[in-house]
C-alpha cells in the first residue's frame, strides 16, 4: 500500500513551475519540504491509517487551542462537512484568536500566512513563543496537514480585513488575497484529506468528540463545538462570508463542551458513575520555578483528585495537553508525593500507630481518580510515541507542588482527610488479608492433584500455545461442550450460575468464591503480586456464555474479573468471547446458522419479506422479522413459514445447553468455522464500568443507566 502511494506521488512530483510563477531558491525548499511529507507521511503523523487521519484534525485544532491557552481565543468550532468528491469530507476548524498574521515579509515578499501554511517551519518564529503549549510539532502541523490535503483553505479575520488563500496538496493556488472587511478576528482552516495518502478518509465522529471533550477539560473556559454535518447537503460557505457556521446546522449531531472547572470537571466526569468517599475535589494549578531558575524555566502543574469507593486507581497524566498512556516523570513525582503526604498526615493524626507499618504506594492509590497535567517549554518523551513523559524536571515540579498543597488540603479539610486515610487503612488491611488468603489458596491448590480443579475437563496438550479453555455456564452446556470438543487442545471449565458475586471485590473476598478459585487454578497464573503470565496454561481463554440476560451478566462479571485481576491476559490477546449462533434456520434440507438478526434476515432473503408480509399468523411473522423474541415470554422462539424453496423453520437458541454436541462443535468450537471476538482492554474497561453501575452502591446512577440502556441491558452487556 505505502509503496504504491509513494510511486503515485513520485510520478506526479509537486512542480515549482506549476504553482509559483517565478521560482526562487526558497520556493524550491518549500516544495521539497512538503514533498518529503507526502513521501513519508508516517514520519509526521504516525500512520496513514485511521489514527493518522484523525491526527490531521488534532494538528489543526491544536493551533487553535494554543491560541486559547495563550488567552487569545475562547471559542473553537469544528465541523465535518460533505466534500466535493463522493465519500470525502471537509473538516472546518474556526477559532476567535488573533488570526494568523498575514503581513508580507519585506525581503521574501511572502505573507506570513503563506509561509506558515507551506513550509515545515519550527515553532516560535511567528510569535508562538511565550506560552508552553505545543506537543512537539510546535505549530508545524498546519503545513503537514496542508501537504496531505487535496484542498485546504485558510481564512483570516484580522485588522479589519478578511484574507484568504487556497492550496492543493500544499501548493498555493494564488497569493494571499484580501477579500473583504470584517469586525471579527480569528482563523478558519478547512481541508479535505488526500485519499491517495490515507487508507481511509472516513472520520469517526465519536473519536473526535471524545478527544475534544478531553481537550475542553484541559483548557478551562474554552468552548468547543463539534458538528457532524456530513449527512447534510450544506456546502462549505463562500470564503470570508460566515465565521461560525453552527447556526446553519441545527439538525446535525453536535456537541458543545465548556468547563469552567477545568480538571475538577474532568474528575467529576470520570467519577460520574462512582461513589465518592469524600466531598471536596482536591485541585491545584500552580507555576513551579526550580531553585535558582527563572520564569523561563517554569513548569505549570495542574492536578485534581478525588477518591471513590473502588479498589482500582485511575491516574490520567498529560504533558502539554497530550495524554501519556504510559505515564512518565510527572506520574512518578505525583505518586512519591502522594505516598509521603498521606503517610505523614496519618502519622500525625495518629491514624497509623507507631507500631504499624507505612502505607505502600499501592495502598494510597486504591480508589483514586486523579488527573496530573504539566506544561513545559522543552518537552521530551521517552521512545517514539508520546506515551511516556521523559522530561526529568517534571518529576521534581509535581512532587514539590503537590506535596505542599495536598498536605495543606488535608489539614484544612479534616472530613476529607479522615475519609482518605480510612480508605488507605482499608487497602492496607485488605492487602494483608489477600496475602493470607492467596497463600492458602495456593496451598490448597497444590493439594488438589497438581492444582487442577475436578470440574475442569482439561485438554491433553500441555502446550499452552495450542491449548484453549472454554468457560461455559452451568453443567448442561458443560456436558455438551465436553462431548463436542476436540480433547487434544480444548478444555472445558463449567462455572455455576451466578458465581461471581465479586462486586467491589477485594482479592480476599474474591478468593472466598469457590468458582473463582477453580478459574484461577485452571489458568495456572496465580493472582495478585505473584501473578505470572508465563504460567498461563491456555493461550485462548474463551468465554462462552448464553445469549440471554444471565449470560450477559456472567460475561460482564468475568470481563471485570479479568480487567481487575488478570489484565495481562487481556493485554496479551489471550481472552476471547465465543459467538454462538442466535438462530438455526432450516429451509427444506438446508441448515444455516445466523449469528445476528441481520444475518438471519439476509439468509432468508426475499422470503423474509414474503413471510413477514403474507403471514397468516402474526406471532410467526414477528419472529421472522426479528423483532418478536422479546414478546414471546418463556416459550422457545421458533417460527415456521413457507417459501418457494420449501418449509422454513427458525429456532432461536437461548443457551448453549440447547445445542447438541455436534451443533456446538460445528458452530461455536470448531476453529475452522467459529467466530471468536478478541477482548481488548477497552472492551473490558467498558464492562468494568457497566459492572460498577449494575452492581455498585450508587442506586441513582444504576437506575438512570438501566433506563437509558434498557435495550442494551437485555442484549449486549
Ligand atoms: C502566529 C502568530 C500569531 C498567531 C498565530 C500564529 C495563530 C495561528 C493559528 C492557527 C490557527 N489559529 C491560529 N491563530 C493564531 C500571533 C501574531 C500576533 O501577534 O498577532
Amino acid at each position: 500500500m505505502a509503496d504504491d502511494k509513494t510511486k503515485k506521488t513520485k510520478s506526479n512530483p509537486a512542480s515549482a513551475k506549476a504553482t509559483a510563477g517565478a521560482y526562487d531558491a526558497s520556493s524550491i525548499t518549500v516544495l521539497e519540504g512538503l514533498e518529503a511529507v507526502r513521501r513519508r507521511p508516517g514520519m509526521y503523523i504516525g500512520t496513514t491509517g485511521v489514527d493518522g487521519l484523525h491526527h490531521l484534525v488534532w494538528e489543526i485544532f491544536d493551533n487553535s487551542r494554543d491560541e486559547a491557552m495563550g488567552g487569545f481565543a475562547d471559542d473553537i468550532e469544528v465541523v465535518l462537512l460533505p466534500g466535493t468528491e463522493k465519500g470525502s469530507t471537509i473538516v472546518r476548524v474556526a477559532d476567535n484568536g488573533r488570526g494568523i498574521p498575514v503581513d508580507v515579509h519585506k525581503q521574501t515578499k511572502v505573507s506570513a500566512l503563506e509561509t506558515i501554511m507551506t513550509t515545515l517551519h519550527a515553532g516560535g518564529k511567528f510569535g508562538g513563543e511565550g506560552y508552553k503549549v505545543s506537543g512537539g510539532l510546535h505549530g508545524v502541523g498546519s503545513s503537514v496537514v496542508n501537504a496531505l490535503s487535496t484542498f485546504l483553505r485558510a481564512e483570516v479575520h484580522r485588522d479589519g480585513g478578511v484574507h484568504m488563500q487556497d492550496y492543493v496538496i500544499g501548493k498555493k493556488k494564488s497569493p494571499v488575497k484580501k477579500i473583504g472587511t470584517s469586525k471579527l478576528h480569528g482563523t478558519v482552516i478547512s481541508f479535505t484529506p488526500d485519499e491517495t495518502i490515507f487508507n481511509t478518509v472516513e472520520f469517526d465522529f465519536d473519536k473526535i468528540v471524545s478527544h475534544l471533550r478531553e481537550q475542553a477539560y484541559l483548557v478551562k473556559g474554552l468552548r468547543i463545538t463539534i458538528i457532524d454535518a456530513r449527512e447534510t447537503k450544506v456546502k462549505i460557505p463562500e470564503a470570508g462570508k460566515v465565521f461560525y457556521i453552527r447556526d446553519l446546522l441545527h439538525d446535525s449531531p453536535s456537541q458543545t463542551f465548556y468547563f469552567e472547572g477545568g480538571l475538577r470537571s474532568l474528575i467529576s466526569f470520570h467519577n460520574r458513575y462512582q461513589k465518592p468517599v469524600h466531598k471536596n475535589i482536591f485541585y491545584i494549578e500552580k507555576e513551579f520555578i526550580p531553585p535558582g531558575g527563572t520564569e523561563k524555566d517554569s513548569i505549570d502543574v495542574e492536578i485534581a483528585l478525588q477518591y471513590v469507593d473502588d479498589i482500582t486507581s485511575r491516574v490520567f497524566p498529560f504533558a502539554n495537553n497530550i495524554y501519556n498512556n504510559e505515564g512518565g516523570t510527572h506520574v512518578t513525582g505525583f505518586r512519591t508525593a502522594l505516598t509521603r503526604t498521606v503517610n505523614a498526615y496519618a502519622r500525625k493524626a495518629n491514624a497509623l500507630k507507631e507500631s504499624e507499618e507505612n502505607f505502600t504506594g499501592d495502598d494510597v492509590l486504591e480508589g483514586l481518580t486523579a488527573v496530573v497535567s504539566v506544561k513545559l517549554r522543552e518537552i521530551q518523551f521517552e521512545g517514539q510515541t508520546k506515551g511516556k513523559l521523559g522530561s526529568v524536571e517534571a518529576r521534581g515540579a509535581v512532587d514539590a507542588i503537590f506535596a505542599d498543597t495536598f498536605s495543606t488540603f488535608l489539614e484544612e479539610n479534616p472530613d476529607d482527610a479522615r475519609a482518605i486515610v480510612s480508605k488507605s487503612i482499608l487497602a492496607l488491611k485488605a492487602r494483608k488479608a489477600a496475602k493470607a488468603a492467596k497463600d492458602s489458596v495456593l496451598r490448597k491448590g497444590a493439594l488438589e492433584g497438581f492444582g487442577l480443579p475436578g470440574k475442569l475437563a482439561d485438554c491433553q496438550s500441555k502446550e499452552a500455545s495450542e491449548s484453549e479453555v472454554f468457560i461455559v455456564e452451568g453443567d448442561s452446556a458443560g456436558g455438551s461442550a465436553k462431548q463436542g470438543r476436540d480433547r487434544k487442545t480444548q478444555a472445558i471449565l463449567p462455572l455455576r450460575g451466578k458465581i461471581l458475586n465479586v462486586e467491589r471485590a477485594r482479592l480476599d473476598k474474591m478468593l472466598a468464591s469457590q468458582e473463582i478459585k477453580y478459574l484461577i487454578l485452571a489458568l495456572g497464573t496465580a493472582i495478585g503480586d505473584i501473578f505470572d503470565i508465563s504460567k498461563l496454561r491456555y493461550h485462548k481463554i474463551i468465554i462462552a456464555t448464553d445469549a440471554d440476560v444471565d449470560g450477559a451478566h456472567i460475561r460482564t462479571l468475568l470481563l471485570t474479573l479479568f480487567f481487575r485481576h488478570f489484565r495481562p491476559v487481556i493485554e496479551g490477546g489471550f481472552l476471547y468471547i465465543a459467538q454462538p449462533p442466535l438462530y438455526k434456520i432450516k429451509r427444506g434440507k438446508e441448515i444455516m446458522y445466523a449469528y445476528s438478526d441481520e444475518e438471519k434476515i439476509q439468509f432468508l432473503g426475499p422470503d423474509a419479506a414474503d413471510a413477514v408480509e403474507g403471514e397468516p399468523e402474526p406471532a410467526d411473522a414477528e419472529a421472522l422479522a426479528g423483532e418478536g423474541s422479546t414478546e414471546e415470554g418463556e416459550e422457545a422462539a421458533s417460527a415456521k413459514a413457507t417459501s418457494g424453496r420449501g418449509k422454513i423453520h427458525i429456532q432461536r437458541y437461548k443457551g448453549l445447553g440447547e445445542m447438541n454436541p455436534e451443533e456446538l462443535w460445528e458452530t461455536t468450537m470448531d476453529p475452522a468455522n467459529r467466530v471468536l471476538k478478541q477482548v481488548t482492554v477497552d472492551d473490558a474497561a467498558d464492562a468494568d464500568r457497566v459492572f460498577d453501575i449494575l452492581m455498585g452502591e450508587d442506586v441513582s446512577s444504576r437506575k438512570s443507566f438501566i433506563q437509558s440502556n434498557a435495550k442494551l441491558a437485555n442484549l449486549d452487556i
